[in-house]
């Protein structure tokens, strides 16, 4: 049944780029067929429940901008955002979804009452994902709002609080997986610190650790058979987050024995605010063998901060999927629009539109992906680039077959006096302008 709340919108469809309408698709044709598979299932796009139905249109200097009905704390409520939210998802034909447990369920007294509330709505939520064929891409846990969070949750000093948290993941680890999810994710927004005066930084990685071996342990135990991902983020809300970037995590995960098991979520502004780019994150994800999924979502590139915009620019875009492409495209990964509206935008479709545009730029970005691998515009050149490799003594050299005053004996045996050769950066800049 609709929730009435979008009025008689119909549901979305590709028009191709002479649509006038503001509610149609000029370039996301999820049938249309890209280096042998459908669009749809390149991309994999998810709708975020936080930033859609929760977030109330606040900023540091104002609160409340949004007035929707389902805004408040009864089970009713609840499950008219539900209503809301699935009807949006099919109006934008958007196959998949994403919740923290605190976006989806009234906050209850104690620990056992946030669980009866979470499960009365995974139970709505399972009619609703068997009415509507829509499906779950990951589930999380909101560890950062509340302030028993406020020093950490994995990372508090407080044991109690550890408990509290990773009870907290079971469940939500247990609505995901009922909900067949493909995915969990943790971001780790409290997980670091503000100050080093009062804080032991050894013994809150060891703690978050040993959380995530917990994490890990519980997937096997319950057959869960989606994929674990840390969300890297270096900083917002606190001064600095353990799981910085995708190298840190890795390291992290390296450390704590997890590297086979967890891989990771990355979110563009976070590649941002960690001074990279995000081609930069997904290419090294997929070179350590950790790449799950994307939060496709920007910031502002003036301010610095944050600012979870709905992405627009698609050479950015273009570049990012061809990283995502060249790994071999999305397994139970997807693209989640962790991003929200402008607190001005105040009207139901605005919501619409925002996911209309974004959706067309990725769309956008996954062609122009897809044509430069297919034409290999950037590959010919960089394969050219290493071809010395596949070399026999080059091989050797880097297998292990020779020692550094063999490589000596080597250099001067052969007599090598090697040239430097152009790197042609402003002629794939070129190349790759002719795509987007
Ligand atoms: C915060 C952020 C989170 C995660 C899920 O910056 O990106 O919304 O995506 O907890
Ligand atoms: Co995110």
């Amino acid at each position: 049944m609709s929730s009435g709340f979008f009025g008689d919108i119909a549901p979305i469809v590709y028009e191709g780029p002479e649509s006038e309408s503001e509610l149609a698709y000029r370039h996301y044709n999820p049938d249309e067929i890209l280096l042998g598979k459908r669009m749809e299932d390149h991309l994999r796009f998810a709708v975020c429940y936080w930033h859609n139905f929760v977030w109330p249109g606040s900023d540091p200097f104002g609160g409340q901008t949004f007035e929707r009905p389902w805004f408040g704390d009864s089970m009713a409520q609840a499950k008219q955002k539900a209503d809301v939210a699935f009807d949006m998802f099919t109006t934008l034909g958007v196959p998949y979804y994403c919740f923290h447990d605190a976006d989806v369920r009234p906050e209850g007294a104690d620990f056992r009452e946030n669980t009866r509330n979470l499960e009365e709505i995974v139970d709505y939520f399972a009619q609703k994902m068997e009415q509507t064929g829509r499906k779950l891409l990951w589930g999380t846990a909101n560890l950062f709002s509340h302030r028993r969070y406020m020093s950490g949750a994995a990372t508090n000093p407080d044991p109690d609080i550890f408990a509290f948290a990773a009870a907290t993941v079971k469940t939500c680890m247990d609505a995901t997986h009922k909900l067949n999810g493909e995915n969990y994710v943790l971001w780790g927004g409290r997980e670091g610190y503000e100050t080093l005066l009062n804080t032991h930084i050894g013994q809150e990685l060891d703690q978050l650790g040993r959380f995530l071996n917990l994490v890990v342990e519980y997937k096997h135990k319950i057959g869960f058979k989606g994929a674990i991902l840390i969300e890297p983020k270096p900083q917002e809300p606190t001064k600095h987050q353990y799981d910085f970037d995708v190298a840190h995590v890795y390291g992290f995960l390296k450390r704590y024995g997890l590297e086979g098991e967890v891989r990771v979520n990355i979110e563009q502004g976070h590649a941002i605010l960690a001074g990279h780019s995000f081609e930069h994150e997904l290419a090294l994800a997929n070179a350590l063998g950790i790449f799950g999924s994307i939060d496709m979502n920007r910031n502002d590139y003036q301010s610095g901060w944050d600012t979870d915009q709905f992405p627009n620019n698609v050479p950015e875009m273009a570049l990012a999927y061809y990283h995502v492409l060249q790994g071999g495209g999305f397994d139970t990964g997807g693209t989640n629009f962790d991003a929200k509206l402008r607190r001005q935008s105040l009207e139901p479709d605005d919501l619409l539109m925002a996911h209309v545009g974004a959706m067309d730029c990725c769309a956008r970005g996954l062609k122009a992906a897809a044509k430069m691998l297919e034409d290999g515009a950037l590959s010919s050149f960089v394969d050219e680039r290493y071809s010395g490799w596949a070399q026999k003594d080059a091989k050797k050299m880097l297998d292990g077959g020779f020692t550094l005053d063999e490589i000596a004996d080597y250099v001067e045996a052969e007599n090598l006096n090697p040239e430097p050769k152009s790197g042609r950066q402003e002629m794939l800049e070129n190349r790759l302008n002719r795509y987007v």
